[in-house]
């Protein structure tokens, strides 16, 4: 079946944020890139619609299948037929406030979809060939144990999405112990990009400011403002989880930046890329954010006074993980991976992006088209 004479490659959640840079970092390596997509009632391909070369037209080295990381006979089928070199599982029902609602769901996808990956692999009798690549996370490290966290800091996971990331991380562990498999953990503070998920809290807030400054929306409701976060760039992270599969020996590593904002931070940085200066006042529920200056010719829908920014209780967890930061240097020392993109450079970017999409739907409303945005959160 298998025909590339480069490397072949198969990454689960390929048409999420990760793995659609994770695509393009490999296709321009030169590899044969397999992903896996869900079915889904409409098209759920966007972020990797660019490099997508259809199939009729010539050789193709990106390559959908369908599946499911809860379908068994499926995975091992794919493996069968691609017998990749390289796994990527980035695939998992990845928003922890949703775990608290699909406990069970992200169980099945983000704990025994992991399981099923690694059996798929043995069972194909692949396990001395094919590398394995698990997206662990910086959820582990939940109620923190000790600051910064690095790959030998406790784990504490405080959600179903951290209890089932604990699992796959484990069972990675364990089959690479077991069966002498190449696989490993990389370890991943949160990161984030023009194509992060809009319900994740960066893209959240880039987003609604943007709508806000071109007069879409009114008001932005988050939940638990005090809260801090490692922030990078999927960019960078993503080279990351290709060299980790690149060394003699599979070891997990932690990713991260080293340095951490809290989300009321990154409300205000995002603000400024507008042009808007915030000022923060009251607390708990009752803190808000009002406009007190705004400068530049961005916004047109904003006025000084205007209170753009509440917290809505509905966006608390019911159990929380207060403050991540990461001691990224095992993957400095033995890899040199540094990140090259700044938490600044970042927001930067998201609010450009995200200000153009609202610029773009306000001008086809101006002109009578019947154009709604999703603000569903
Ligand atoms: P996204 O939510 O953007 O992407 C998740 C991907 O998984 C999507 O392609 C989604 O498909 C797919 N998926 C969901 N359920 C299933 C299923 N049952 N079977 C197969 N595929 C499924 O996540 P990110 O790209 O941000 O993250 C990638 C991985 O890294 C995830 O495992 C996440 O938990 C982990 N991680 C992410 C971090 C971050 O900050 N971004 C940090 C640390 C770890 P669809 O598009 O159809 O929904
Ligand atoms: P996280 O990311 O839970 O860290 O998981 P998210 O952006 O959802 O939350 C970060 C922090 O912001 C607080 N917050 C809000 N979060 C959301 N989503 N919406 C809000 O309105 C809001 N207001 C405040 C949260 O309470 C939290 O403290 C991400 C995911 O990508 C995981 O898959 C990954 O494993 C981890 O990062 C590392």
């Amino acid at each position: 079946m298998r025909r590339h004479e480069g490397k072949v490659a198969l990454i689960t959640g390929v048409t999420g944020q990760d793995g659609s840079y994770l695509a393009e970092l490999l296709l321009e390596k030169g590899y044969e890139v397999h992903g896996i997509k869900r079915r889904s009632s409409s098209f759920n391909t966007d972020r990797v619609d660019h490099i997508y070369q259809d199939r009729h037209e010539g050789n193709a080295n990106f390559v959908l299948h369908y599946g499911d990381l809860t379908d068994t006979s499926n995975l091992v089928r794919l493996i069968q037929e691609i017998q990749p070199d390289e796994v990527y599982n980035l695939g998992a029902m990845s928003h922890v406030a949703v775990s608290f609602e699909s406990p069970e769901y992200t169980a099945d996808v983000d704990a025994m979809g992991t399981l099923r990956l690694l059996e798929a692999i043995r069972i194909c009798g692949l396990e001395k060939k094919t590398r394995f690549y698990q997206a662990s996370t910086s959820e582990l490290y939940g109620l923190v144990q000790e600051i910064p966290q690095k790959e030998t800091t406790p784990f504490y996971p405080r959600s179903p999405y951290a209890v089932a990331k604990l699992y796959a991380y484990w069972i990675t562990v364990n089959y690479r112990e077991s069966y002498g498999m190449y696989a490993c953990n990389g370890i991943l503070f949160n990161h984030e990009s023009p194509r992060r998920g809009e319900t994740f809290v960066t893209r959240k807030i880039t987003r609604a400011l943007a709508n806000i400054s071109q007069g879409l929306e009114k008001c932005l409701y988050l939940g638990n403002m005090d809260s801090l976060r490692d922030w990078g760039h999927a960019k960078d992270y993503v080279r990351m989880q290709w060299m980790m599969l690149q060394q003699d020996q599979p070891e997990d590593f932690v990713i991260a930046t080293g340095k951490q904002i809290s989300v009321r931070e990154f409300v205000r940085l995002s603000a400024k890329e507008l042009g808007i200066e915030l000022e923060f006042s009251g607390s708990g529920v009752d803190e808000i954010a009002t406009v007190i200056s705004i400068a530049g010719d961005k916004v047109i829908g904003v006025n000084v006074g205007d209170v753009i920014v509440r917290v809505d209780p509905r966006y608390f967890r019911p159990a929380e993980v207060e403050t991540l930061l990461g001691d990224p240097s095992k993957a400095k020392a033995k890899l040199g991976w540094v990140p090259e993109i700044t938490v600044e450079q970042m927001c930067s970017e998201m609010v450009a992006s995200d200000l153009e999409n609202a610029r773009r739907y306000a001008l086809l409303k101006s002109h009578g088209h019947d154009v709604s945005l999703s603000l569903e959160d």
